[in-house]
């Protein structure tokens, strides 16, 4: 089918969904919600057999959906109706939620329905229930939707009618006021349900030692105590407070009422150091295990010869100090007698590469941006040149732009079957990248290979990324599932009586690569494009920074995503047509 996705944006469920709709061999063209006349012409210029609308927040205009069949994708069960659904399956404290596809019309969210898929919640953000859940939901409720279309006789089931005769169950957005913390009366759990229900956005307002704010990113603290709502505690950029019950981390604020747009930032860096005169830095050495609650960005165990490192990075935006922090910990793991080390980034992300929000907030943002790229490839090098362990990248979560080639650094590439990786930097103002991708990417796909996969700017699938040859194994199962398997393979090559060998192989093809260039000498190139890119006449690094970050709306869909939009596309439509009848 010709499939169009109308959409706010191309996000994580939107991605997902297109690679796997182009899996099953559906051909999608995507158009952003930009005004209802543009999206009118879209659908006259692509002529779809269906619409479907995976992240999308104002009404499809009538003269759409009377023609052409479209799906709304709801994050919230059969019934469920409103701009907020997770929201409130969060503050209700949910246990199982949904996805339903339903037929758009006149009425929002109370159209038919063509599938549902419930699933199970977690005590975890919006935008991380969002990602995970939300995302594994929806990408079985459309691929059964899609059955159900071609399904003979199958017709899409009506909202039951209310006794007042409405439909559904209509609950609006939250406002400002719903959104507080009242941290005398609230109790730690109803503290965390409030900012994770609001977490990517809006935030809750709050005032942090006379500063005021929103907060985001919130986990709870079971050491830890103090008056409740004092700032008791400071740890690699977040703030603790107290509750009247215990205590939580909250790593990201948002300063407002300043007039200019203002950016989500480390709490310490919002707050600033004169207001955290009196805190304790209190640090959490990641070799220690927690026993409680607590947050802490890296953690590293070692269990009989495998090293495991975790880091739970914000957004998966990882800054200088960061990757400092990352590669000190590199070095501890490698100091033990570990002979398997894997690298597991976070549960939501994997690694998005330099931290844009970071560069944005300093005063000279391409000394920031230089210092940041420098920072992640010392990272990258560290992890290329263990030539003494086998080196294992086992992704849970996605991975964008320098995210990728931190994975490729490895000896192997492991991955969860949902991940998407956008392996290109191009969407980001025409930026070269460096974290050693012109050496990584070849040596795995080859020149040609690798051109493609740079320039189509597209997302790919992990099944994609395995043909491609980006990714080594594609291991199913739930997060826990998936945690389980790469422990018993990383265990079992430890074991392994010809790990020795692989491990002198690859020494050796790093001395014959050293020799016919050296690593320095890609990162050199690489870094001579970059400084083009930060300091030189053209601006659009600079440009596409500040709009990705201040979230400016787009203003036409780029035309790597709008098929109907390129020169020819309907005369290569019609020969497709013709071919393929
Ligand atoms: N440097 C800095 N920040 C980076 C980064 C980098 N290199 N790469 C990614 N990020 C940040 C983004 O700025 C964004 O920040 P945020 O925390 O302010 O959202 C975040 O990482 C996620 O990136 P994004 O591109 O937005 O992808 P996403 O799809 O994974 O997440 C949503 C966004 C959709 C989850 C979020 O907007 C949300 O809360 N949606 C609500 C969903 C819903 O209920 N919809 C109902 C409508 S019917
Ligand atoms: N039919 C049609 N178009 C649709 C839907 C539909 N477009 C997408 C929509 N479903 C997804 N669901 C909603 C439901 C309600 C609102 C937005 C998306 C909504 N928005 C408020 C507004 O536009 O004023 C603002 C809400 C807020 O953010 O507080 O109410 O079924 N044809």
């Amino acid at each position: 089918m010709r499939i169009l996705f109308l959409t706010h944006g191309f996000n994580s469920l939107t991605q997902r969904l297109f690679v796997e709709l182009r899996r099953l061999g559906h051909e999608i063209s995507i158009e952003f919600d930009i005004h209802d006349r543009v999206t009118e012409e879209a659908v006259t210029l692509y002529r779809p057999d269906l619409v479907i609308a995976p992240f999308l927040k104002r009404a499809i205009p009538e003269r759409v959906w009377r023609h052409t069949l479209c799906w709304i994708v709801h994050p919230g069960p059969v019934g469920d109706r409103g701009p907020a659904a997770l929201d409130w399956a969060i503050l209700d404290a949910a246990r199982e939620w949904g996805v339903t596809v339903l037929q758009a019309d006149a009425e929002m969210d109370a159209g038919d329905v063509w599938a549902s898929v419930p699933f199970m919640t977690r005590p975890a953000s919006k935008s991380s229930l969002y990602r995970r859940e939300v995302t594994e939901a929806a990408v079985q409720a459309v691929r059964l939707a899609l059955e159900r279309l071609e399904t003979p006789g199958f017709r899409p089931q009506p909202l039951p009618r209310n006794p007042d005769g409405s439909l559904g169950q209509w609950r609006p957005g939250l406002r400002a006021a719903q959104r507080t913390i009242d941290w005398e009366r609230d109790d730690t759990a109803s503290i965390l349900r409030q900012i994770r229900a609001a977490d990517g956005s809006p935030g809750v307002r709050d005032v942090v030692l006379g500063l005021p704010v929103r907060l985001f990113n919130a986990w709870p603290e079971s050491e830890l105590r103090g008056d409740p709502g004092a700032v008791i505690a400071i740890r690699d950029g977040a703030i603790c407070r107290a509750t009247r019950d215990g205590a939580v981390w909250i790593t990201h604020l948002r300063s407002v009422g300043s007039g200019d747009p203002v950016l989500k930032l480390p709490a310490t860096r919002v707050l600033g150091p004169e207001r955290l005169r009196d805190i304790p830095e209190v640090p959490s050495d990641p070799f220690v295990p927690v026993t409680g609650d607590t947050w802490r960005e890296i953690e590293c165990r070692v269990v009989d010869g495998v090293g495991f490192l975790s880091f739970e990075v914000h957004n998966g935006a990882m800054a200088t100090d960061q990757c400092h922090r990352l590669l000190d910990a590199w070095q501890q793991l490698r100091a033990t007698d570990a002979r398997v080390l894997v690298l597991q980034g976070g549960e939501d992300f994997w690694s998005n590469g330099i931290h844009l929000h970071r560069i944005e907030a300093e005063a000279n943002s391409a000394d920031a941006s230089w210092a940041n790229i420098e920072a992640m490839n010392d990272l990258t090098r560290a992890l290329i040149e263990t030539d003494d362990r086998w080196v294992i990248s086992a992704l849970r979560g996605n991975a964008g732009a320098g995210g990728v080639f931190l994975a490729l650094a490895a000896d192997e590439v492991w991955c969860r079957p949902g991940v998407i990786l956008n392996p290109h930097y191009k969407n980001m103002g025409n930026l070269h990248g460096s974290e050693y991708w012109s050496y990584l990417l070849p040596r795995r796909v080859g020149v040609e290979g690798g051109r493609g996969i740079m320039g189509n700017r597209l997302p790919l699938g992990a099944e994609e990324a395995r043909a491609a040859g980006l990714v080594d194994r594609v291991m199913d199962g739930d997060a826990a599932e998936f945690a389980r398997r790469v422990e018993a393979q990383a265990l079992a090559l430890a074991q392994d009586p010809g790990l020795a060998g692989r491990i002198r192989a690859k020494q050796e093809r790093r001395r014959q690569d050293e020799a016919e260039k050296p690593l320095a000498a890609y990162r050199e190139a690489e870094m001579a494009h970059m400084r083009l890119n930060f300091y030189g006449f053209d601006p659009s690094y600079h440009v596409a920074r500040y709009n990705f970050v201040h979230r400016v709306p787009q203003s036409r869909t780029p035309l790597h995503l709008a098929l109907h939009r390129r020169i020819g596309a309907r005369a290569s439509a019609s020969d497709a047509a013709r071919t393929n009848p």
